[in-house]
């Protein structure tokens, strides 16, 4: 494969017991736990998608390897969430109505965390007003909005209308983010921000809060 190291190829084949068993070793030889996210995990991730699009992968495939990378990414959780004790912020996360996909947006919400925020993570396939719901409960600062799908990236419109009628209109911002989503995509939404990837989006966030 792209990158070929175990940990790629485990997680790419679905094998999660290898996958944890790799994470363990490579955590107690002191390797940067972004390094794995980003030269092997994601690296597979990206690998099982193309494999998917030439229809030499299935959905089944894509799950086992998501399920190989979640066993791994739990490992990893705590080691990023090593936060102090005031909470910079609070941030309402979850994936767009309509869509499945939550590795990504996991991943995020676990940076968050590591940057300090207090997060509330609503799941997958989450309509526009349970954003909303929540956020207004918690006096949120920011709602985070996350879509894999072409399909479900419109969605996201309506998670900013819903945001725009709402009482935290003037105290919540929005950003949104996931792979189809763009700078560009974002602005013709009339969302507050957009980042690319996860470590980016907690540099957005800081912005925003400070
Ligand atoms: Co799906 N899937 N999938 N899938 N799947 C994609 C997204 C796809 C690109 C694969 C492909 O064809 N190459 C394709 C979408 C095509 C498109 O719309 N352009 C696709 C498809 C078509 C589908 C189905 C329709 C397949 C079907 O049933 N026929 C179906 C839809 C189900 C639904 O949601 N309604 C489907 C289902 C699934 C599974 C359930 C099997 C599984 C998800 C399991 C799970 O999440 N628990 C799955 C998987 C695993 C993938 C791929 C292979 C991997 C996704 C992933 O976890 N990536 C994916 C191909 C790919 O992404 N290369 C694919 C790793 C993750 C870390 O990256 O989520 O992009 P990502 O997050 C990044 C950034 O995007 C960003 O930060 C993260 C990294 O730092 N980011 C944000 C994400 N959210 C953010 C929010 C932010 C900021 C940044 O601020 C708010």
């Amino acid at each position: 494969g792209a990158n070929g190291s175990p940990l790629y190829e485990a997680i790419l084949t679905g094998d999660a017991d290898g996958s944890v068993k790799l994470t363990q070793t490579a955590l107690a030889d002191g390797v940067d736990p972004n390094d794995l996210i980003n030269q092997d995990m994601i690296p597979a991730m990206d690998e099982a998608g193309r494999r998917f699009e030439k229809r030499e992968f299935y959905v089944p495939e894509l799950l086992i390897a998501a399920r190989a990378m979640k066993g791994a990414l739990a490992l990893i959780r705590p080691l990023l969430s090593e936060r102090g004790v005031e909470p910079v912020g609070r941030v309402v996360i979850g994936t767009v109505k309509g869509d499945l996909h939550d590795i990504g947006k996991g991943l995020v919400g676990s940076m968050l965390e590591g940057g300090g925020f207090e997060v509330f993570d609503l799941g997958v396939d989450v309509a526009a007003d349970s954003f909303i719901a929540k956020a207004v409960e918690q006096k949120a600062d920011v709602v985070a909005v996350s879509a894999l799908l072409t399909t479900t990236m419109t969605a996201m419109k309506d998670v900013v209308t819903a945001l725009r009628e709402s009482d935290i209109s003037q105290t919540c911002k929005i950003i949104v983010g996931g792979a189809p989503v763009t700078q560009q995509f974002a602005d013709s939404i009339g969302a507050d921000g957009y980042s690319e990837n996860a470590s980016a989006a907690v540099t957005l966030v800081r912005s925003i809060v400070t």
